[in-house]
């Protein structure tokens, strides 16, 4: 399949690209990490979305090099900004690989990063299909040194009381929810009450996709402790991440 090989050629010849996406403290809005995102600009067509080529990844084997691409460039890119917090998505086919441990080991090395200033971040939805392996991995990763942060929460099926015992070091409020914290009041209380959980787990709490300083507010409230979302910056290349801090210096 052309669109197979495309992407196979642009993994091998380093053609994806990451976009960064700042994360802001809730209480001062200050940007404190970024969570990377791929890019691909397929030669021909335009931009691909990463919902499309990601699960052609997984199912062609296509998914270790691309998440390896992925963290290593994530991971050298970092180095220049040594104040703030990395996020790299994993895809399920990578966390199910038993050598994933052992080449994020690799790479932490190789760039010479701070594991501590890195999170990885895993969907909902592996967790709930292999949680036995889930938590193996998680506390293997763990031992190396990065964070593990659950993401999409709530966009799924998951059970709230899994959280504790899977050692997140933090869980990522899905957009779809956040979107109608100020329109539907049942969404509003849902919010609430798992933000509410997650702290007394003693779980500290991202929300996704905030669009509205009235969204930003809320989700304040209720007790999170990090927004991310298109108010405080969309997906934007590494250097404008960098002109960003120097305004800040
Ligand atoms: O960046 P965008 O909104 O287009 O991302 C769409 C989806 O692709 C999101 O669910 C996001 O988590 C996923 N995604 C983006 N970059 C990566 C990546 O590097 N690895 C994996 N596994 N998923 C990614
Ligand atoms: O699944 P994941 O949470 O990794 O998805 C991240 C994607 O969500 C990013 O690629 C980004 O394009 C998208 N995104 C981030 N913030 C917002 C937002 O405020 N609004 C919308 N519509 N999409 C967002
Ligand atoms: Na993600
Ligand atoms: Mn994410």
């Amino acid at each position: 399949n052309a669109l197979e090989l495309d992407l196979r050629i642009a993994i091998e010849s380093g053609d994806l690209t990451l976009a960064y996406q700042p994360l802001v403290d809730a209480a001062t809005q200050a940007l404190t990490g970024v969570e990377a995102l791929v890019r691909w600009n397929r030669p021909g067509y335009g931009p691909v979305s990463p919902e499309v080529f990601i699960p052609i990844a997984e199912t062609s084997g296509l998914i270790e090099s691309l998440g390896l691409f992925v963290l290593r460039k994530a991971c050298d890119t970092a180095k220049q900004w040594p104040e703030l917090n990395v996020s790299v998505n994993v895809s399920p086919g990578q966390f199910r690989n038993p050598a994933f441990t052992d080449y994020v080991r690799y790479v932490l090395k190789q760039t010479e990063i701070e594991a501590s200033r890195i999170t990885l971040e895993i969907t909902e939805g592996y967790m709930i299909q292999n949680p036995q392996r889930t938590r193996q991995s998680i506390e293997r990763l763990k031992g190396l040194g990065v964070k593990v942060a659950l993401d999409d929460f709530g966009s799924g099926f998951s059970s709230i009381g899994y959280l504790r015992q899977f050692g997140f070091d933090r869980i990522k409020i899905d957009r779809s929810l956040v979107m109608g914290v100020n329109e539907d009041k049942r969404q509003r209380e849902m919010l609430q009450a798992t933000v509410a959980l997650a702290r007394s787990l003693d779980i500290p709490v991202t929300a996704e996709g905030i669009e509205t300083e009235g969204q930003a507010v809320a989700m304040r409230l209720f007790g999170c402790d990090s927004l991310q979302g298109y108010l405080f910056g969309k997906p934007m290349v590494a250097e404008r991440i960098t002109d960003m801090l120097n305004e800040l210096r």
